[in-house]
């Protein structure tokens, strides 16, 4: 049997530019380029607001920057993708020259990654540790967050011991939370892992049974924000909502007051 054995290709000589190809690589590398520069003159909230709760103001520096490096990351990839198979297109039907262990280039795939990850982790430990900072004064109010299957409980202590409202599925409670003051939550599940979560404020911390956790913020400005549980916890997790409301610290007062006259 005769069989036809791979050619190994030489190098070939360099082909002298052409007009048409120095444009094509200015476009190729240009575009991107434009697209990432214009990008950083504004970047958009990409789906969560400014200044809306003092979580915010922390997180979305992260989020904008975790989004700005995956695009980087994506165009200069996209770019390598293009490059090679618009530049290193072989118009022959001759195997080319295969490499095997580029020792330089996997160092390289492998170094790079990794400090885009610690680089990643850095910013993320350090904003996460100043989210959960307890504030060095003493804060204004106090609410407890137990989770239940599959509602919650808020606790206004303020109010007095017996100051709890429980939702239901088909009345999901309301949290009332007073603008512009710092709270100091204290969350604790009965029953299963929740999640309490209020997208709007960039908030997530979990229920857990046996296991207090604490968080301190601020909400800054008035409205209705819808809040959910976002860790599988049964049957009705999905039904499992709530609204947060955000007063202003009269209006708190006044239902401060209101919780204390019910009891
Ligand atoms: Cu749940």
């Amino acid at each position: 049997m005769r069989g036809k054995r791979p050619t190994i290709l030489e190098p070939m000589s360099p082909k002298p530019r052409t007009r048409k190809s120095t444009l094509v690589r200015t476009i190729a590398l240009g575009v991107p380029l434009l697209f990432f520069l214009t990008g950083c003159s504004s970047v958009s909230g990409l789906g969560f607001s400014k200044g809306l709760s003092s979580v915010n103001d922390t997180s979305l520096p992260l989020w904008q920057g975790a989004w700005i490096t995956a695009l980087v990351v994506g165009v200069f990839t996209a770019g390598l993708i293009l490059w090679s198979s618009f530049f290193h297109r072989k118009k022959n039907e001759e195997f080319p020259r295969q490499i095997q262990y580029h020792i330089p280039i996997e160092v390289l795939y492998t170094i790079i990654p990794f400090i885009i990850v610690a680089v990643l982790f850095a910013f993320t430990a350090r904003d996460e540790s100043r989210i959960t900072a307890k504030s060095p004064s003493k804060v204004m109010h106090n609410i407890s967050v137990n989770g239940i299957q599959w509602s919650w409980q808020f606790e206004y202590p303020e109010a007095g011991p017996n100051a709890i409202v429980t939702g239901t599925p088909l009345n999901p409670p309301v949290l009332y939370m007073p603008q512009g003051e710092r709270v100091a939550f204290t969350l604790k599940s009965s029953d299963v892992v929740h999640g309490f979560w209020i997208p709007a404020f960039m908030i997530q911390i979990q229920n857990l049974p046996g296991v207090t956790n604490h968080l301190e913020f601020t909400a800054n400005k008035l409205g209705d924000y819808p809040g959910r549980c976002n860790i599988l916890c049964g049957r009705d997790h999905s039904r499992m909502l709530f609204t947060v409301r955000v007063v202003t610290p009269a209006q708190y007062t006044d239902y401060i007051n209101s919780l204390k006259a019910a009891q």
